[in-house]
């Protein structure tokens, strides 16, 4: 492999020397402690719980808040990490948003001073786990429409309705769970255990396999007045968690994408058909060729909104940008890297089709294609077209 095979335009460049160091840091965590793991967890459905203090003690868990035991570090830094995370695979950068982009997000966007002290250090640390309940069985795309519910009751509340697609609930020592009240939708923090609330994976499931994604149910979920989170209300306090994990994603689909295309490069030098190395045919050259310029573009995009992010310049309807394009492309970079490995291609020993088929959840999930496509075309002619 040449130079220019790894990074054509010469990216490295526009980060500083801390960046790459972290960068580095990231890669190194996901070549020994993941690589060699992925397919048996893959295989297995396993996601690898122990591995959470590890990601701790590296600072990969709320990456970019400050304060309570987090790391403190940039955007741009939190987006690298989730691009070589999401190199090793989607479940396992999955595990990084929901703990530190959605659940701890919601805590330190929103919670009061005792939440933040309770929670924050241990989960930062790994020690704790944590998830974020908005999505349920009739209300995926319009949340708006979610029937949970709170209702006060003596001084605390009581919580009855269920969610579903909730990544880590199983194993989560705290919910974040998003419910109607009186006065608006409210979150609310369930601690695991609490009488009334269950998690129960979904499974079997051809993409994330190695991550949990659970329904949750909730009957007569009692927790106390200290339980909600005093600075959310209205749907703008889960979409305000959600626009962090949906820009990780547009980082981490970039870095599945480049595992898919640095597999399909490797091995075209290495098989030989027809007297020559596959990457000696045209017509592998033009997909490889396809591959680093989507990646190179999508990389571009996805540190420019890093940049965006970090000036505070940032809008929602620009992380549906990256969201939108960044998966999108990284689906077709993995589908096609998985056609030069030809019939080895669908044998887990090789990543690209692992990637291909975790990235239609990660399409899913955090809004999906068309809601991207329409928050944009909102944007740009003014006009709602979501019903
Ligand atoms: P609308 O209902 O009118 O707006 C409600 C309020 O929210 C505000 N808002 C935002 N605020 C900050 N950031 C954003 N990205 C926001 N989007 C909307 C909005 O301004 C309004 O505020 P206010 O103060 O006026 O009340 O909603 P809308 O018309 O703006 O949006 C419609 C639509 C379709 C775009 C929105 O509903 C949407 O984004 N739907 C997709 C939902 C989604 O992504 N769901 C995935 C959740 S992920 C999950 O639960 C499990 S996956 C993670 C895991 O693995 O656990």
């Amino acid at each position: 492999m040449t130079d220019l095979a790894m990074d054509y335009l010469g990216l490295d460049a526009l980060l500083s020397a801390e960046e790459l160091a972290w960068r580095d840091t990231v890669r190194g965590f996901v070549r020994d402690r993941i690589r060699p793991y992925i397919t048996d967890w893959y295989e297995r459905a396993v996601f690898p719980a122990g591995i959470a203090a590890e990601m701790g003690r590296l600072g990969l868990l709320g990456t970019h808040l400050s304060g309570y035991g987090c790391p403190g570090r940039s955007a741009v830094e939190y987006g690298l990490a989730a691009l070589e995370l999401e190199a090793g695979d989607s479940g396992l950068r999955t595990f990084v948003s929901v703990q530190g982009s959605l659940a701890m997000s919601a805590i330190a966007k929103f919670g009061s001073e005792a939440q933040k002290q309770r929670w924050l250090p241990p989960m930062a640390a790994g020690e704790l786990i944590g998830c974020f309940g908005l999505t349920e069985p009739e209300a995926g795309s319009d949340p708006a429409s979610m029937t949970t519910t709170a209702h006060r009751d003596g001084g605390g509340w009581i919580i009855n309705g269920a969610k579903r697609w909730i990544g880590l609930a199983s194993i989560a020592d705290v919910a974040v769970i998003w419910a109607r009240t009186q006065d608006g939708i409210r979150g609310f923090l369930v601690p695991a255990g609490t009488p009334g609330f269950t998690a129960t994976p979904i499974e079997p499931k051809l993409a994330m396999r190695a991550s949990i994604q659970c329904d949750i149910t909730l009957t007569g979920v009692r927790v106390p007045a200290g339980a909600v989170l005093p600075g959310a209300a209205g749907l703008r306090g889960p979409f305000a968690c959600l626009n962090e994990a949906r820009y990780g994603i547009i980082w981490g689909a970039m870095g599945a994408a480049r595992d898919a295309y640095e597999a399909a490069l490797g091995y075209a030098l290495d098989r030989r058909q027809f007297g020559k190395p596959i990457a000696a045919f045209q017509l592998t050259q033009q997909k490889l060729v396809d591959m680093v310029l989507e990646i190179q573009k999508g990389l571009l995009v996805a540190l420019h909104i890093g940049r965006m992010k970090d000036a505070g310049t940032l809008i929602p309807e620009q992380i549906s940008f990256g969201k939108l394009n960044n998966v999108r492309t990284a689906i077709a970079i993995a589908r096609q890297a998985r056609t030069i490995l030809g019939g080895n291609g669908v044998a887990l020993e090789y990543s690209p089709m692992r990637h291909a088929n975790n990235l239609e959840g990660v399409r899913t999930y955090e809004g999906t294609d068309e809601v991207h496509i329409l928050i944009m075309g909102r944007a740009i002619t003014g006009i709602p077209a979501f019903t």
